[in-house]
C-alpha cells in the first residue's frame, strides 16, 4: 500500500512554510505544479515550478475564480492508477497524475472576522480549492492530501520513513482531515450567511450532520430548535424507532440520551432500570426482573419520577410495561419491546416508546462538544470502565463483597450525575441522589434528605440510607461531606481520592467505622 510520490500540486493562500516545503519536496525529486501566487513564491525561492496554467493550457481567469477547475487537474487527482480505462483516458487526454495535493483555502473565516463587506466575503469563498481537496481525498488510494500547514512536517517524516512513498494509513488520516476541513469551511460560509441575512432559525444554520427533525421549540417555548444526526449510526435516541406518542421535544431527546447512556453502562448486568429527570437520574436500580428493577428505581424518588424518562437494559416486557403505566411517563427507551408490552402501551397515547438496535457502547471512544461564546470546546467522551483491581482500600475496615458491588454500582451511576454528584446505594438500587450542587457537602445532605422524604412518603420506618454505600464523583476536599454521609448511615464510600486533606478524610472515615476505596479517577460532569 506504499505509493511513490513524484508530482505535487501546491496551491496555498497561507504561504507559511511554503518555500521550506517546496524545497524539501524538490530535494526528494518531486516535481512541483502550482497556482499563481504560490508558484511565484516558490520560484522566488529558486525552485523549479510548472504553472497550472501551463499544464491546463488555459490562463487563470476571471480574477482567479477559474484556475484549477480543469480536467487536466481533476483527472490527475481522480484517476485510479490501477484501472486500465483510467490510464487510457489519461494517455488520450494528456493528463499526468498528481500524487500530492497541498492546499489551504482562501481565508474565508479571517475575512469574516475582520468585518469585511458582503462582496469581499463572497469573493473569499474558495471553490477550486475545496473541489481539489475533495477529489484528492476521495482518491486517497493513490493521492495524499494536505490541508494544514501543521501537517507539512508529518508529510516529510512519512516520506523519509518510506523512502519517498506514503502509506495507506497516512493517506487515510490526511483524507479524513481534508473532509473535516471542507465540511468546516462550508459550515462557516453558511453560518456567516445566516447571520448576514438575519436568519437565526436553527434549521437554517449550518450544523454538522443531517437534519432529522425540526421542533416546535427548544429548551423553552421562545427558542427555535432542530435535531441533527451525525451519521455514526450508533444505537441511541438518534437512531431509535419510535412506536407511538407525539414527536420528541428538545428536552425529551436530551433526557432520553442521558437515560440511555447510563443504562448502556449495564450491558452485561442483571435487569437494570434508569429513570431520568432534567438530564439527571432520579432512580437507578437492578432487580431479579425488569419490573422489579423499575419498581426499585421508582422507589428512590417517586416524586421526581413523575413525567420522567425510563431506560431499560433489556427489551420491555409486559410486567414492566404495566408497572410503568402506573404513573405518567414521557418516554421509555429499551433495546426492544415484546408484543404484550406494546399492547399495554397502546392504551397510553401520550407515552412515547422508543426501541433501539441494542445498547450503546459505554466504552466507545468519541468526542463531545460544547459551545462557548465565540467557540467550541471539544473533549474525549468520558468512556472507559473502572478496573476493580485498581481500587485502593484506604481505611482500616475493608468493604464487604456486597458493599463492594454496591460501591461499583454507585460509582457508575455517579458518572452520569451532574457535579457535584453524590449517590447513595443499597442492594443494587439508588436510595438518594444529590446532583448539580456547587458544594459537595450540600449534595451529600440533599441526597440524604430526599431519601428521608421518600421514606416518609412510602411509610418506611428506617432511613433508606441507613446501611447504604455512597459514591462521590470527585474527592471530598474536607471531612464534612464524608461525615454527613456517615451521619446519614452510609457504611462505605467510593471516591477518587487525591485531596490535600485526604489524611483527614480517611481519619474521619476510620473514626466512623466506614470502609473507603479510592478510584484514582474522577467523573466530573458539568
Ligand atoms: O477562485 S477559486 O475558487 N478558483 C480556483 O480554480 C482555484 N484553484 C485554487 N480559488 C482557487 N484556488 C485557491 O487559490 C486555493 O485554494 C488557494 O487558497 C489559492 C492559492 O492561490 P495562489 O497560489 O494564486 O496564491
Amino acid at each position: 500500500d506504499l505509493v511513490p510520490l513524484s508530482r505535487a500540486l501546491i496551491s496555498v493562500s497561507d504561504k507559511t512554510g511554503l518555500t521550506e516545503l517546496g524545497r524539501a519536496l524538490a530535494d526528494r525529486g518531486v516535481e512541483l505544479l502550482s497556482t499563481g501566487g504560490s508558484a511565484k513564491a516558490l520560484r522566488e525561492a529558486g525552485l523549479a515550478v510548472t504553472d497550472v496554467a501551463e499544464a491546463t493550457g488555459f490562463p487563470e481567469m476571471m480574477d482567479g475564480r477559474v484556475k484549477t477547475l480543469h480536467p487536466v487537474i481533476h483527472g490527475g487527482l481522480l484517476a485510479l492508477r490501477d484501472d486500465p480505462a483510467h490510464l487510457a483516458a489519461m494517455e488520450a487526454h494528456g493528463i499526468a497524475g498528481i500524487d500530492l495535493l497541498v492546499v489551504n483555502l482562501y481565508p474565508f473565516e479571517a475575512t469574516v472576522a475582520r468585518g469585511a463587506e458582503w462582496d469581499e466575503v463572497i469573493e473569499n469563498i474558495d471553490i477550486g480549492g475545496p473541489a481539489m481537496i475533495r477529489a484528492a481525498a476521495k482518491n486517497h488510494g493513490f493521492v495524499t492530501t494536505v490541508v494544514d500547514v501543521e501537517d507539512y512536517a508529518a508529510l516529510l517524516v512519512e516520506l523519509d520513513t518510506h523512502e519517498g512513498r506514503t502509506s495507506e494509513a497516512f493517506r487515510r488520516t490526511m483524507a479524513q482531515r481534508a473532509y473535516g476541513r471542507t465540511a468546516a469551511y462550508d459550515a462557516a460560509v453558511s453560518t456567516w450567511m445566516a447571520g448576514a441575512i438575519g436568519e437565526p432559525a436553527p434549521r437554517r444554520r449550518a450544523v454538522a450532520g443531517t437534519l432529522a427533525q425540526t421542533m416546535r421549540y427548544g429548551e423553552n417555548p421562545h427558542q427555535g430548535a432542530a435535531f441533527y444526526t451525525d451519521g455514526s449510526n450508533r444505537p441511541g435516541v438518534a437512531t431509535a424507532q419510535q412506536h407511538q406518542g407525539k414527536a420528541l421535544s428538545y428536552n425529551n431527546i436530551n433526557d432520553t440520551d442521558a437515560a440511555f447512556e447510563l443504562v448502556s453502562e449495564f450491558a452485561d448486568a442483571p435487569p437494570t432500570c434508569v429513570i431520568v429527570k432534567h438530564a439527571n437520574p432520579c432512580g437507578v436500580a437492578q432487580g431479579e426482573s425488569l419490573a422489579e428493577a423499575y419498581g426499585r428505581a421508582f422507589d428512590c424518588d417517586r416524586v421526581s419520577a413523575f413525567g420522567g424518562i425510563v431506560a431499560l437494559n433489556r427489551p420491555l416486557d409486559r410486567a414492566t410495561a404495566e408497572a410503568i403505566t402506573g404513573i405518567f411517563t414521557e418516554v421509555v427507551i429499551a433495546p426492544g419491546a415484546d408484543d404484550a408490552a406494546r399492547e399495554i402501551f397502546a392504551g397510553k397515547k401520550n407515552l412515547r416508546l422508543l426501541t433501539t438496535a441494542g445498547l450503546g457502547d459505554a466504552e466507545a471512544p468519541g468526542l463531545v462538544w460544547r459551545q462557548v461564546s465565540g467557540g467550541y470546546l471539544v473533549q474525549d467522551r468520558d468512556a472507559g470502565r473502572l478496573d476493580p483491581a485498581s481500587l485502593q482500600i484506604v481505611t482500616k475496615r475493608r468493604p464487604s463483597e456486597a458493599e463492594m458491588a454496591d460501591l461499583l454500582f454507585a460509582w457508575t451511576v455517579g458518572k452520569h450525575v451532574k457535579s457535584n454528584a453524590i449517590v447513595y446505594v443499597k442492594d443494587g438500587a439508588t436510595v438518594g441522589i444529590g446532583a448539580g450542587q456547587m458544594s459537595r457537602v450540600d449534595s451529600t445532605r440533599i441526597a440524604a434528605r430526599k431519601a428521608l422524604d421518600m421514606a416518609a412518603a412510602i411509610g418506611l420506618d428506617a432511613a433508606p440510607t441507613e446501611g447504604s454505600v455512597v459514591a462521590s464523583d470527585a474527592f471530598f476536599p474536607f471531612p464534612d461531606g464524608l461525615i454527613a454521609a456517615a451521619e446519614a448511615g452510609a457504611r462505605a464510600v467510593i471516591q477518587p481520592g487525591g485531596a490535600m486533606r485526604d489524611a483527614d478524610v480517611i481519619a474521619a472515615a476510620d473514626d466512623a467505622g466506614l470502609a473507603m476505596v479510592f478510584t484514582g479517577r474522577r467523573h466530573f460532569r458539568h
